[in-house]
């Protein structure tokens, strides 16, 4: 009898620990964090490296840190700045001064917290007001190398790529024209230290990040269960009458009740003629019985962002019509994911589609696949030079078909991580197939 107690025991504490969730950035050990900079220190080997945390809240958000600062710190301090010194390996962390005021308002930092220096594995946390005297020491030395962040930052929902987009449109608008912080963080080192030589670390930053670690794939497997979770949902809430706004709030519930901050970006429920507006968001229609419904979404837990589309028929049932337009995209996507290994290019992957479409004799309507986008950070990851996969790997394909003149938009998007010898669907949970989705979509009671 006792044995048995013991074994159930076993078997319960078992189930607890395997289910064991952090999130809420409680996911990641210390250690990864100092393997992440040494790694870095490592690439550069020279100078001085410094990246700076966001200045603070915006918005009515909860406060993100800036991606870099946080890959390589793991630290939600704003206003911070860290520095890093490939020649002796140290990491030095300058975090502002807070007032008592400030301290019962929103809490201390790390200045305040006696641990915060072990446990975030540096050599020294200091007043940011310290930090201008640190530097100045350092102008006296013949061209002394400076690593920043010259190019754009990112966002958790914007590429690298799109913050430079969205600056330079601003400038259209002179009375817009303002710097972006990293543009000013240029200008006045340039100023203020003519002596430096300033170089881009965003490249190495980029080359570590594209890869993820096994803490990262951890988190990302979770994500991928807990979005898809949350588009199924989705589904389940569907039905003709429904508001499109109706979908966004189950999906981001189901977000939050696990742990993730909310969506990755601004999920996007498009239904009838919205199905082929690609980055639709305003999410106000009410969608009718004949129509498809479009559904673009992602959570974001701990840090890590998850990037799924799926698309199905509001009444529960396919057109021929609709149907054939699917079948289409499904298979493109399915070549695609096959496709998908080390060593593999975006030529390799559309040779490879159109091969798999030709053997199933099958029309791919003009659709030739590819390899989609890094999913990370942010769900545009960063990406150096031309893309070859990768094991460890993290990207979303998302091949879609858009007829605006019979109110047919379709994409189906799966974020994957690349293996040794292939990829694994993170994303999976949620179906995909014709006879999974309608079977899944005749649950629903209306
Ligand atoms: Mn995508």
């Amino acid at each position: 009898m006792k044995k048995r107690i013991f074994a159930l025991f076993l078997l319960v504490t078992i189930i607890l620990v395997l289910q064991v969730r952090a999130g809420l950035t409680g996911s990641y050990s210390a250690q990864e964090f100092e393997r992440r900079r040494l790694a870095l220190m490592e690439a550069v080997g020279e100078g001085m490296i410094i990246l700076f945390a966001n200045p603070g809240n915006s918005g009515a958000g909860h406060f993100r840190q800036d991606n870099d600062f946080f890959y390589f710190t793991g630290c939600e301090d704003a206003n911070a700045i860290l520095v890093m010194l490939p020649a002796t390996k140290d990491s030095i962390l300058f975090v502002p001064q807070k007032t008592d005021r400030e301290k019962m308002m929103e809490g201390g930092n790390s200045l305040d917290d006696p641990e915060a220096k072990d446990r975030l594995r540096l050599k020294a946390i200091y007043p940011v007001s310290y930090f201008e005297e640190f530097i100045a020491r350092l102008s006296t030395q013949p061209k002394a190398v400076v690593y920043l962040r010259l190019s754009p930052e990112d966002t958790i929902a914007e590429a690298r790529s799109e913050t430079a987009l969205f600056t330079a449109r601003r400038h259209r608008n002179p009375f817009n024209a303002q710097l972006s912080l990293n543009q000013y963080r240029a200008k006045l080192f340039r100023e203020l230290y003519p002596s430096f030589q300033l170089k881009d670390i965003t490249p190495y930053i980029d080359s570590l990040r594209m890869i993820k670690t096994a803490e990262e794939i951890a988190v990302m497997r979770r994500n991928g269960k807990i979005s898809a979770e949350a588009v199924k949902k989705a589904m389940l809430v569907s039905r003709p009458g429904a508001y499109e706004y109706e979908l966004e709030a189950a999906a981001v519930e189901v977000v939050l009740r696990n742990g993730g901050r909310g969506p990755a970006y601004p999920p996007i429920v498009g239904s009838g003629p919205n199905t082929c507006i690609l980055h639709y968001e305003k999410n106000s229609r009410q969608m009718q019985a004949g129509e498809l419904v479009l559904m673009d979404f992602g959570g974001e837990l701990d840090y890590l962002s998850m990037d799924i589309t799926r698309t199905w028929p509001v009444s529960g049932k396919f057109t021929e019509e609709q149907k054939k337009i699917y079948r289409t995209v499904l298979e493109v996507q399915k070549a695609c994911i096959e496709a998908f290994k080390p060593g593999v290019t975006f030529k390799d992957v559309q040779e490879y589609v159109a091969r798999r479409m030709k053997e199933k004799d099958l029309d791919s309507m003009g659709l030739t696949g590819g390899v989609g986008h890094l999913v990370g950070l942010s769900v545009h990851d960063v990406q150096t030079g031309d893309l070859v996969l990768k094991e460890g790997m993290v990207m979303a394909i998302e091949p879609g078909l858009y007829f605006p003149e019979k109110n047919i938009g379709i994409r189906i998007e799966d974020t994957v991580l690349i293996t040794r010898n292939g990829c694994e669907v993170l994303t999976s949970d949620v179906p995909k197939e014709i006879e999974e989705i309608e079977a899944l979509l005749a649950r629903r009671k209306f």
